[in-house]
């Protein structure tokens, strides 16, 4: 029997959604099952064909629901799971027992492990350190902002590489993880090799950031425009200036020019705004806690305006 599985690409929580599936795939279902894995990306326009469900059955985890018939398993955790009232309604009407929603969960893994264990009396407690990690990491609840950002422990290593590698080796560390500890891939000589060179770029970023940020009355602001970088880790503000509440950046990369509106989730002040409503105004958007605002290329101006005019809303009314 053959199994495509469809998993979040490029996500922690995604790969270790796929790996758990996967394991409790083979002891529930089909142990000699032959599964074949693809990543699925939020892009713009349609994320799913028809072809791509291509297996004898066909499973989607930690990722967008879809309506094909072909599709026999589906769990995720997203708010915005469907992308229609119609899907919805079909999710809704569905009686296989196998297609699962939970927004509550903070993770698809732990969501996965769960309905495995209660609907199907399927445990694996060597998966246990998985789905901590990947509830640690999807939720961002990290202990300090230093956790994430000096990538000391070997999950956090091991999510940064699954961030940065192309999908071939992804999908080797979800075989993995399918067989042996979170502990033994991340600490393996083929993780690790990987992840040295994304260290020393990350570091790098780390110290530019240091030196760009400036620091007054509540909010930290950067521009790495200059720079030519694209991404940072969104902890690193935090981490050189743990007394903000806020955090605004400019970036600009190939196909766009971005406002990164971020709160600092240890900031020793709490946070007065919604940054979701905020980054609405100015056509951007997010959570509360988290948002952005997009721009063309060439429109790196208007994007340091609006940042400066972000920056004075969330610095209002400050107090020592
Ligand atoms: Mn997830």
């Amino acid at each position: 029997m053959r199994l495509r599985l469809l998993y979040h690409g490029h996500c922690f929580d995604g790969v270790a959604s796929a790996a758990v599936f996967t394991r409790f795939y083979r002891s529930h279902v089909d142990a000699s099952a032959d599964v074949a894995y693809a990543p699925l990306l939020h892009t713009a326009g349609s994320l799913f064909d028809e072809a791509m469900f291509d297996g004898d059955e066909n499973a989607i985890v930690d990722f967008k629901y879809s309506p094909s018939g072909r599709l026999t398993w589906w769990f995720d955790h997203h708010q915005s799971a469907f992308l229609s009232a119609e899907d919805e309604a079909h999710f809704r009407a569905d009686r296989s027992g196998r297609k699962f929603w939970d927004p509550e969960s903070k993770s698809c893994t732990e969501f996965i492990a769960r309905v495995a264990d209660e609907n199907f009396g399927f445990r694996d407690d060597s998966l246990v350190p998985l789905i901590s990690w990947a509830h640690t990491i999807d939720g961002a609840f990290y202990e300090s902002a230093a956790q994430p950002v000096e990538l000391r422990e070997p999950a956090l290593q091991l999510m940064q590489v699954i961030e940065n590698v192309d999908d071939a080796f992804i999908e080797w560390v979800i075989r993995q993880l399918s067989v042996r500890t979170l502990e033994e891939v991340a600490t393996g000589a083929e993780a690790q090799e990987r992840f040295r060179p994304l260290l020393a770029r990350h570091r790098e970023t780390l110290e530019t950031v240091r030196r760009k940020a400036a620091y007054e009355r509540g909010a930290v602001t950067f521009d790495l425009v200059d720079e030519g970088l694209e991404g940072f880790n969104k902890f690193i503000p935090y981490y050189v200036h743990p007394e903000t509440t806020y955090s605004v950046a400019v970036t600009r990369g190939a196909y766009r020019a971005k406002i990164s509106v971020g709160s600092n989730p240890f900031s020793p002040r709490p946070r007065r705004h919604n940054i979701a409503s905020i980054c609405e105004r100015y056509g951007g958007g997010g959570h509360a806690v988290v948002g952005a605002v997009s721009f063309r290329p060439d429109e790196v101006e208007r994007a340091r305006q609006v940042a400066r005019e972000i920056l004075a809303e969330l610095r209002e009314g400050f107090e020592e």
